[in-house]
């Protein structure tokens, strides 16, 4: 057998089938402690009777630290993101309470009894829907992540930032979305042919306003009313939000309020001076919608310590398209010379968190951690030297590129660019 410190999944069966001979050095077991002298002592919990029950549950107070971690723009109230906690997360699914904030001008306070969506413009008939109408159209659910085209964005820098994998790389999360197409409202109303654009605006103090291309509206788009099978939270848009799967969030306007049907795009400020890619050659990219193939490692990653050393770690993390659907992730243990297949967690979905994870045996040597996603366009994520020769040093958004997790001899794991 190879003497590969990450393994696949058959071979890691094997391994453990085999007692734990492999590779020339053996381990009885992974992580329990064997318990020779286990005697019947009964935890307190089994001695007296629980707690009691509440409306809305909350997490363990044990879970303290598993908490979004917010940084608002000081100069501007209510300007900042909040990023998702991703490596203390596991699964695919983001929590409500978990999922990162990306607010222009705060959260307004909506009454969902007042709130009305108005779609006109180049229609037939201007519609005007509240809450309790959108919900009597046939619901559709999906699960679908949505990623700021800031995300990662401390990766431009020319030093690598020592936060957590997701304090920098957690501008992006995944939910069970359910709603009603948009498509069916605009057939409802009437597109005409001149119908290219829709400008789409938010009832927040910012009045975000931003265009989408008419047939990403026809295709999968979402007024979202639903977030996991409850009510959207305020945060993420209470009462509705449009959800375009796969496109940069700033596109996804929460707390819609009229999506108005043009001939052309209205150059909106969210379009031309912010969410643009700023190019080498000096020219910006525009409506850059679609967020390429990208992977991360949650755990081990930065800030943790391996704590047995040698021991068998389980690497694992997220990877997501907004082409489409991941097809393979690899795993790096030697700073890209050499891959490994991670395995995919199911179900694989359409522009949804994919989990990958695999065994690494760590002999207690430096390693640089590593994972490269493929999409099924074929869309390979690029290194980020490679990102930064496409795209140069001076963009913002649409940082895709690998992220590599350095491990040193004494378990402690940090920040770095290999390349
Ligand atoms: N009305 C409104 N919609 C908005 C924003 C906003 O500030 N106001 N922020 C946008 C940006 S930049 C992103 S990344 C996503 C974030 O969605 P979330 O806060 O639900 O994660 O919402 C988008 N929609
Ligand atoms: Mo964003």
């Amino acid at each position: 057998m190879a003497r590969s410190p990450l393994h696949s999944r058959r071979q890691f069966l094997q391994y453990t089938a085999l007692g734990g001979a492999f590779a020339g050095f053996s381990l009885p077991v992974l992580a329990a402690q064997t318990a020779p002298d286990f005697r019947e002592i009964l935890p307190g919990s089994m001695t007296r009777a629980g707690a009691d029950f509440s409306n809305y549950g909350q997490p363990s107070a044990y879970e303290k630290k598993v908490i979004r971690w917010i940084s608002a723009n000081s100069e501007m109230t209510g300007n900042g993101v909040s990023w998702s906690p991703l490596h203390e997360l596991q699964g695919t699914i983001t929590p409500n309470g978990l999922h990162f904030e990306r607010h222009h001008n705060g959260v307004p306070d909506i009454d969902p009894a007042q709130h009305e969506l108005l779609i006109d413009g180049l229609v037939e008939r201007p519609l005007k829907f509240t809450i309790d109408a959108l919900k009597r159209y046939p619901q559709q659910s999906r699960i679908s992540f949505i990623e700021c085209g800031g995300n990662s964005n401390s990766s431009f820098r020319s030093k690598p930032i020592q936060t957590p994998a997701g304090y920098a790389h957690g501008l992006v999360s995944n939910a069970e979305w359910t709603g009603v197409a948009v498509k069916l409202l605009l057939e409802e109303a009437g597109l005409k042919p001149a119908a290219k654009w829709a400008i789409a605006e938010a009832a927040d103090g910012a009045s975000l306003n931003v265009s989408i291309p008419v047939d990403k509206l026809l295709d999968d788009a979402m007024l979202a009313l639903y977030q996991n099978g409850e009510r959207l939270r305020p945060e993420n848009g209470y009462p509705v939000r449009l959800l375009l799967p796969g496109w940069e969030g700033i596109v996804n306007v929460k707390w819609l309020r009229q999506l108005r049907l043009q001939q052309t795009p209205a150059m909106t400020r969210d379009e031309t001076s912010q969410y643009t890619d700023l190019m080498p050659d000096g020219t910006a990219r525009q409506f850059s919608f679609e967020m390429a193939a990208k992977s991360l490692i949650t755990s081990p990653s930065q800030g943790m310590t391996l704590p047995d050393n040698p021991g068998i770690y389980q690497v694992t993390g997220l990877a997501w398209s907004g082409r489409g659907k991941i097809t393979r992730v690899e795993v790096s243990a030697d700073g890209g010379e050499s891959w490994v297949d991670a395995d995919l967690q199911a179900p694989i979905l359409d522009k949804a968190f994919t989990r990958f994870s695999l065994p690494w045996q760590w002999q207690g040597q430096y390693a640089v951690l590593q994972s490269r996603a493929t999409d099924d366009s074929g869309y390979v994520q690029p290194s980020r030297e490679q990102l930064i020769a496409n795209r140069g040093r001076h963009g913002y958004y649409h940082f895709n590129a690998i992220i590599s997790w350095e491990v040193y001899e004494d378990g402690y794991i940090s920040h770095i660019y290999p390349d």
